[in-house]
């Protein structure tokens, strides 16, 4: 190590210092030397492994009724609906814009929402599901995507997990959401604009470049296989969270062939794993997969990737807060991204519970 990176490593171990994130185009405070302040705050409940194979109050269990008054078929792999209670609708109507003052806008959003059971067994979660069992979840994804995002007027389709009370999931159940919007959200949206920024100036595909980078200083990689990689990004916010990339310059999963999708649901196992494993608990996370927009672009500058944030910072009870600076300044964050990595990379692929 030359003495330059070697007080690069000192500092960014030892001291206060901000780290870019290109993708999203903002800071992040890290302050490694906090790690050892006392907690005397919330101590949440932890979420042990479930024996429930069937509930029959469950909304999402085959054949139960949901709370909108349908029935669920008595499926035995993947199950998906409209949301009893979307967020976006189709026919939601246009606001002409002389309606409204430039100051106070508003904008007709259309759209809709979906609701995808992972499996029948309420008991499960992608950790303790098999390859073999994720990877038609996986072919559900990609045949939603391209068939809400084929459909006009949709600019983004958004599948999204949150796992766990923590995370406001509504249900153990395992399950995703799919949200197709009209324009694309503003999380999206700032990293296309970072994405075309970049290709623009360099020539090259921004996480292909970050990727790279990565494997050369071999730092934050968590885990990988032929497909995918999962690493702590560099500018990390949630102690824990992972950004997944794919290794070739894939913008979707309509790119995907059988290889890219098995290595996906096993990713997906092995990184669900080591979380679960990391606490020993059933680890709560909003996880989700950024894709190109829908619009009918080629969208060059876009790289498939997921981002995995969970909330949990030093055990199964204690997590992290965005509240105070992070609010009303910028995100902060306590543990270094290589110290993460490094505690989850140590872990076994073996569940826990197994
Ligand atoms: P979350 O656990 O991520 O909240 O997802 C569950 C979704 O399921 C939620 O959006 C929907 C809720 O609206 N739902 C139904 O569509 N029907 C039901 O009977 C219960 C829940
Ligand atoms: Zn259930």
């Amino acid at each position: 190590m030359d003495e330059q990176s070697k007080s690069l490593d000192v500092i960014s171990r030892k001291f206060p210092h901000r780290r870019f994130d290109p993708l999203r185009g903002r800071w992040v405070l890290v302050s490694p030397h906090r790690t050892q302040r006392p907690w005397q705050g919330e101590v949440s409940k932890t979420e042990g492994v479930s024996a429930v194979r069937y509930d029959p109050t469950c909304y999402l269990c085959p054949g139960n009724e949901r709370a909108g008054g349908k029935h669920n078929p008595s499926y035995s792999s993947v199950f998906v609906f409209d949301n009893d209670y979307a967020a976006l609708l189709p026919d939601s109507p246009e606001i002409p814009a002389e309606k409204t003052h430039p100051l106070l806008r508003a904008e007709g959003e259309r759209g809709l929402c979906r609701v995808l059971c992972f499996h029948p067994d309420h008991s499960l979660t992608l950790a303790r599901m098999e390859v073999s069992e994720i990877l038609p979840v996986v072919d559900a994804w990609a045949a939603q995507w391209s068939e809400l995002g084929g459909r006009p007027g949709i600019g983004h389709v958004q599948i999204f997990e949150n796992r766990g009370a923590m995370m406001g999931a509504s249900n153990p159940h395992p399950h995703c959401q799919i949200w197709a919007t009209e324009h694309l959200p503003d999380e999206p949206a700032a990293e296309f604009d970072n994405q075309r920024q970049y290709l623009l100036q360099h020539g090259r595909c921004l996480l292909c470049d970050v990727l790279q980078a990565e494997l050369d200083c071999n730092e934050r990689i968590v885990c990988q296989n032929e497909d995918f990689v999962a690493l702590v990004p560099f500018w990390a916010v949630w102690p824990f969270e992972i950004l997944l990339l794919s290794n070739k310059h894939l913008s979707a999963m309509d790119q995907f062939g059988p290889a890219q999708r098995r290595n996906l649901a096993d990713i997906l196992k092995r990184v669900t794993t080591r979380y679960d494993n990391l606490f020993q608990t059933r680890f709560p996370y909003t996880m989700g997969f950024h894709q190109r927009p829908t619009d009918g672009g080629a969208h060059p500058e876009w790289h498939f990737h997921g981002h995995f944030y969970p909330p949990l910072l030093r055990s199964a009870t204690v997590r992290k807060f965005m509240v105070g600076f992070e609010m009303l300044g910028m995100p902060q964050r306590d543990i270094t991204p290589e110290g993460a990595a490094e505690q989850l990379r140590r872990l076994q692929e073996q569940h826990y519970a197994e």
